[in-house]
């Protein structure tokens, strides 16, 4: 019946008593897609923006929110996940309030989870305990701000038993989302189709479509309920977007929050909006190109809405060398602390702590990680450079793309090569 979804008015900041909320983030991702990054690290491990990793953004915007209280729901190759989060997000005990990671409990047996609705069916325990009115259940592989609270603000208004946030991307993608369609009132879910072949375009906008951003807001009670009978029926999947969400849009239950109406706090005009699900190479590449450009559309410079992180104890980075030919030089790029630019020259790049630049090198469109050396004369063009990798000098990488491929890097579908963790790049 979904006249059990209320027309809702409400606008963000409406007084309200504050619900008791337990956070839930899926962060058990493969990311088979963005390998060779993913070949020892889960997907929200992945580094990003030179300090961060992917699971720092949806726990800034839980935590921003005043949301103390979240469970990292874990699973594969989760070592530097966990130790990622425990060594970042400690929070005080003194207050009961905890992020921490929970490996996959194999409670039910020696089987591993079967899909996201199954590890949150198998982390039940921690619902228990916690005992809030309200479940947020978010994604950790995306590149946004987003403040939960109005969401959570409109759930509670309108009485659904799950709110999906979704928000309207070309058609043309839509076969790698949840595609929602939804009442006239633009608010009660009508269809749920999960990663549709064919994904039918909005109305009036027909090469758009409604894409959820795998972020859940939850009514306990109906959380409880739905993965119980989840859990019975041996056809399903367990998977949030493909069994939970269909099956409370045939009950009536689900709503849509349009992500566009979402305001954070110091947001600009121009980042408003801004989400990126950065799942493959080239997405994941273009995310670290914007934010070279001299208005990046995602500002990480909003001190309204921090995006935390933890960073190395190492020095500020540092430019020496200027000589004809020889500068150390870094030019619309993004450089973290422990970086040093001897004598080379680095152009549109985002380098992370203690990566090496020396003399006459050029680096130029890259994504390079911790503690890469790039030697005298070596070139690195178009090209992400995964931790610890070695370019000896004069050597090239990403100049020559069958190159690369002949000495086995990646190079994705846009032309980006891709070098994973410590390799020494052949001459
Ligand atoms: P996908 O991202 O393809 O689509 P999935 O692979 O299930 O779906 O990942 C969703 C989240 O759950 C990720 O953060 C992932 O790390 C995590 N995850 C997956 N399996 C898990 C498991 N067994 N245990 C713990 N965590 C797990 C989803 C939705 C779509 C939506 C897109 C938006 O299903 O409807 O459009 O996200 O990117």
């Amino acid at each position: 019946d979904p006249s059990r979804i209320r027309a809702y008015e409400g606008k963000p900041g409406r007084k309200m008593r504050s619900p008791r909320v337990l956070g839930l983030v899926l962060a058990g991702g493969a990311g088979r897609r963005l390998a060779p990054l993913t070949a020892d690290r889960a997907k929200p491990a992945v580094p990003f923006g030179g300090i961060y990793r992917l699971v720092d953004f949806v726990l800034s915007n839980l935590v921003n929110a005043g949301y103390l209280r979240i469970a990292v729901l874990t699973q594969y190759k989760s070592h530097s996940l966990d130790r990622h989060i425990t060594t970042t997000w400690r929070m005080s005990t003194l207050l009961g309030n905890y992020v921490t990671p929970v490996p996959a409990q194999q409670r039910l047996g020696p089987q591993w989870y079967a899909g996201s609705a199954d590890a949150i069916h198998q982390s039940l325990n921690l619902v228990h305990d916690e005992s809030p009115d309200i479940v947020v259940v978010f994604g950790a592989d995306h590149v946004y701000r987003m403040d939960p609270r109005q969401m959570v603000a409109q759930h509670l208004e309108t009485g659904a038993g799950v709110t999906v946030a979704g928000l309207r991307v070309p058609r043309s993608e839509g076969s790698e989302f949840g595609v929602i369609s939804t009442a006239p009132d633009g608010l009660t879910v009508t269809e749920f189709l999960e990663k549709p072949a064919n994904p039918p375009g909005l109305p009036g906008s027909p090469d758009e479509i409604f894409a959820s951003m795998g972020n859940y807001v939850f009514t306990t009670d109906v959380l409880i309920d739905v993965l119980r009978a989840d859990a019975a029926n041996s056809d399903s999947l367990h998977d949030m977007g493909g069994n939970i969400v269909p099956m409370l849009v045939e009950r009536g239950m689900a709503a849509v929050y349009d992500f566009a109406s979402n305001e954070v706090p110091g947001a600009l005009a121009r980042d408003r909006g801004y989400w990126r699900d950065v799942g493959t190479l080239d997405s994941y590449y273009e995310a670290h190109m914007d934010l070279c450009a001299l208005d990046p559309v995602f500002n990480l410079y909003n001190r309204d809405w921090p995006i935390y992180t933890n960073v190395p104890p190492v020095p500020p980075a540092k430019f020496v060398h200027d000589a004809p030919g020889r500068v150390g030089v870094a030019i619309d790029s993004v450089v973290s602390n422990g970086v040093i630019v001897s004598g080379g020259t680095v152009r549109r790049s985002v380098l992370s702590p203690g990566v090496r630049v020396n003399s006459w090198a050029s680096v130029e469109n890259a994504v390079v990680m911790d503690n890469t050396v790039i030697g005298r004369r070596a070139v690195v063009r178009d090209a992400i450079l995964d931790k610890n990798v070695v370019v000896p000098p004069g050597a090239s990488v990403g100049v020559d793309k069958k190159h690369d491929l002949d000495r086995g890097y990646q190079v994705s579908a846009g032309g980006v090569t891709v070098v994973g963790k410590g390799v020494t790049i052949a001459d």
